[in-house]
């Protein structure tokens, strides 16, 4: 563990959580990162970050992940600015009893690549599937919008954990492959 800590990252990547209000957003940070000795939450203009190693066996390679995620509605574009600013990487969350959250997934997304000037490689997150009775979007509709899309489907739980860990190792992957790519 101690060895681990002290093996530098080869791969830095700053990643913005994306998605409606109450989607699980700061829950499935919260959940990713509480476990982390390295968890460090700091409380900037209107969003929170935490930083996290990702390790990465099949790749052989340890990600520093820095995950922005914005606390509440901030007003000021200056945040929005601040928040989007050098991310490489994106978890675009909806919520699978909400439709609407699922119909506003195509709004964060052009928002997110407007205010970077690039598209960025993001995962799909169609979270609290836990809440199996309550659930309005399917895994078929779901999986439909991000293949049409190119993006890679994931469906997550924060509450229970499932596939939590596997949004954001899949991101790390997706990014490092984007990396390679635009050497
Ligand atoms: P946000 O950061 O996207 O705004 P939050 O969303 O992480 O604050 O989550 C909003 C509410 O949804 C919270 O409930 C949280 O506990 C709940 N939630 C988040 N993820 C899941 C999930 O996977 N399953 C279930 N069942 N609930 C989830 P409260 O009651 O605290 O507002
Ligand atoms: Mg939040």
């Amino acid at each position: 563990m101690r060895c681990e800590r002290m093996t530098t990252a080869a791969y830095r990547f700053k990643i913005v959580m994306l998605g409606d209000g109450a989607v699980g957003k700061t829950a499935l940070t919260t959940r990713f990162t509480q476990d982390s000795f390295e968890a460090d939450y700091k409380r900037t203009i209107g969003a929170d970050f935490a930083i996290k190693r990702v390790n990465l066996p099949d790749r052989n390679v340890i990600v520093s992940l820095a995950v922005w995620d914005l606390a509440g509605q901030p007003r000021f574009e200056v945040v929005r600015q601040s928040f989007y600013r050098g991310a490489r990487g994106g978890l675009l969350v909806y919520d699978v009893t909400r439709r609407r959250t699922f119909l506003n997934v195509e709004r964060w997304k052009e928002e997110a690549f407007k205010a970077l000037g690039t598209e960025i490689p993001l995962v799909i997150v169609a979270n609290k599937v836990d809440l199996v009775d309550d659930r309005v979007v399917t895994t078929k509709e779901g999986k439909k919008y991000a293949k049409s899309k190119g993006h890679v489907y994931v469906e997550s739980s924060a509450l229970t954990g499932e596939n939590v860990e596997e949004s954001y190792s899949t991101l790390c992957t997706t990014m490092l492959d984007a990396t390679k790519k635009s050497k």
